[in-house]
């Protein structure tokens, strides 16, 4: 088992349904779901022309590798009705990898440390609330 950060976030409809759904679908698919920090509610970053967010980072235990956790993760996303595209956009939900152990992971479309995590102080906050360094 492999200790890994997800970050959760949603900022259409029934925000903290999408989150709490989300935290539920996790462990029918082989993720175990072990902290939860609080909720933040964030100023979207990116594209800023848009509502904002609800935030929330996860500490899980799961026997997935990075790629096939990806997977699992944006099969959860569609289960959960996400339709929105526009890259940096307003989305239903959006579960992302953080960190995974201490690995590094650079492949198309799958970046570990996540790429943006520098650059989101409210994840860095929120990782900082499960205390993790
Ligand atoms: N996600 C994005 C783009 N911008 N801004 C906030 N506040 N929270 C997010 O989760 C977020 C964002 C793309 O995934
Ligand atoms: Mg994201
Ligand atoms: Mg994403």
């Amino acid at each position: 088992m492999t200790r890994v950060w997800l970050a959760l976030g949603s900022n259409l409809g029934d925000r903290a349904a999408y989150l709490q759904r989300a935290r539920q679908a996790l462990p029918e698919a082989g993720i175990t779901v072990r902290r939860a920090s609080r909720v933040a509610e964030t100023e979207p970053i990116g594209v800023e022309d848009q509502p904002r967010f609800l935030n929330q980072v996860l500490e899980v235990e799961t026997s997935l590798e990075p790629r096939p956790l990806l997977d699992t993760v944006k099969d959860i996303e569609r289960q959960l009705g996400r339709t929105a595209r526009q890259r940096w956009g307003p989305r239903e939900i959006d579960i992302d990898i953080l960190r995974y152990d201490g690995r590094s992971v650079d492949e198309p479309g799958l970046h570990i440390p996540h790429a943006e995590l520098q650059n989101r102080p409210f994840l860095l906050e929120l990782l900082e609330d499960l205390k993790v360094r």
